[in-house]
């Protein structure tokens, strides 16, 4: 490999296994996933389906993505599977266009809400822009009001309702959001990206018995490769017999050419893992860990200084792998936070929370566990964890992001460097990296 890019990624390697993993939306693929994705599967064009493709050479392709759909249906209890969208925005793209025309109603709930870019995000996405979208938020307290999404869906009458969560933490109630969309005539899709790991151990609500079509990604808590799949259920056949074809027309020729097969092999290998009671296991311990980590954080710890020795989390805590820090009591951007954290080898993201306007420049972070638990860790090291983050956020107490852009830019530029040479977060650095050598990356 040419030396250069082989140096680069050994030392993305090296990155990943030396720092603690705490975006939600990202995990470890076994090597197994791996070497599907790297395999010579990629090699293969494979327009169309199963028994019916536009290229010679694809007896074998077809038996693996037939592998691919059998376990999807399988796990899921679903009676059809595509598992061709290249990532979880082109699969509820794909989704829109089976469903609607252009300028039809959608309704979803908004990105600083904890919804998705792709469930309607007015102006700037292809899901604002085509179609009609009306978008619900939440209440002061983080939480839903279903009452509000029931007027809303009253009075809009959309075509579809898209739900989704990349930044709530507390469970959805998929019953009453089905006997909404039922009320009005709506289809439901569930994007259940985020949560699909959690879904398969029953620590999170399933919305396969409410919904029409459920999408998901693959390499989230599935701990699949970078894919998607959609699903169309039992009661989306019900209600429109050919809602498959549909799905599938929309997904290839509608909006993709070939699929990744290498891709398609990840994915049936991710399934095959997730179908055992070890993975059941695992997704029980992301939620544990989430709670024990969010109940800490919200506790506050002897190691920080006052009064910054508590977070605050919207919506009082999780039920999920996700919890959303408010840093708005403490005066600090989420940007700020977050590099400081980097540099304490704590990696999170920066993330809006409920009434923020710039997702460049919010006043939260976003916390998860599936990665950590895919790496052994428990509820020990989440108390841990939950200390170093106080006291990272300690030392930061007093660098206030400026009010206008241009000084908010040059700020962070001055600060990643003066940051630096924290002495605290230097030694949380090291404890991190003890840890993170006592619990290998798989
Ligand atoms: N980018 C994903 C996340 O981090 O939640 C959502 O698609």
């Amino acid at each position: 490999m040419d030396k250069h890019l082989q140096e680069l990624i050994t030392r993305e390697e090296k990155r990943q296994e030396n720092t603690l993993t705490l975006i939600p939306s990202e995990n470890y693929a076994s090597r197994a996933v791996r070497e599907a994705v790297g395999s010579v599967l990629s090699n293969k064009y494979s327009e169309g389906y199963p028994g019916r493709r536009y290229y010679q050479g694809n007896d074998l392709v077809d038996e693996v993505e037939r592998l691919a759909i059998e376990r999807a249906k399988k796990l899921f209890n679903v009676p059809h599977a595509n598992v061709q969208p290249y990532s979880g925005s082109p699969a509820n793209s794909a989704v829109l266009f089976a469903l609607c025309e252009p300028g039809d109603t959608i309704m979803g709930m908004e990105l600083a809400s904890g919804g998705h870019l792709t469930h309607g995000q007015p102006k700037i996405t292809f899901s604002g822009k085509y179609f009609r979208s009306v978008q619900f938020g939440v209440e002061g307290d983080g939480t839903i009001d279903y009452k509000k999404v029931q007027a809303l869906a009253k009075a809009e009458k959309p075509r579809v309702i898209i739900i989704g969560t990349t930044a709530y933490p507390l469970a959805l109630d998929w019953k009453l959001f089905g006997e909404i969309a039922d009320s009005v005539g709506a289809y439901l899709v569930a994007d259940i990206a985020h949560v699909v790991g959690l879904i398969i151990g029953n620590v999170y609500p399933s919305p396969f018995p409410y919904a029409h079509i459920v999408t998901t990604t693959t390499h989230k808590t599935l701990r699949g490769p970078r894919g998607a799949m959609i699903m169309v259920t039992e009661k989306g056949l019900g209600k429109y017999g050919k809602l498959g074809e549909d799905i599938d027309r929309a997904v290839f020729p509608g909006l993709q050419g070939g699929p990744h097969n290498n891709t398609t092999a990840g994915i049936a290998q991710a399934l095959f893992e997730a179908d055992t009671p070890e993975f059941k296991k695992y997704a029980k311990q992301v939620v544990a860990n989430a709670k024990v980590l969010a109940q800490a954080l919200q506790e506050g710890s002897s190691l920080a200084r006052r009064p910054l020795a508590r977070l605050k989390l919207i919506g009082g805590g999780t039920e999920s792998h996700l919890m959303l820090v408010d840093l708005r009591p403490n005066g600090l951007s989420g940007n700020v936070v977050a590099e400081a954290l980097e540099k304490a080898r704590i990696v999170c993201n920066k993330n809006s929370i409920p009434g923020d306007t710039s997702p460049f420049y919010p006043s939260g972070i976003r916390l998860g566990t599936p990665a950590v638990t895919t790496r052994g860790m428990g509820e020990t090291e989440m108390t841990k964890i939950a200390e170093w983050i106080i006291k990272a956020v300690g030392e930061v107490e007093n660098e206030k992001l400026p009010e206008d852009k241009d000084g908010k830019q040059a700020f962070l530029k001055e600060f990643k460097v003066r940051i630096k040479g924290n002495k605290v977060l230097q030694e949380i650095a090291g404890k991190v990296k003890d840890l993170c050598q006592k619990f290998p990356v798989p």
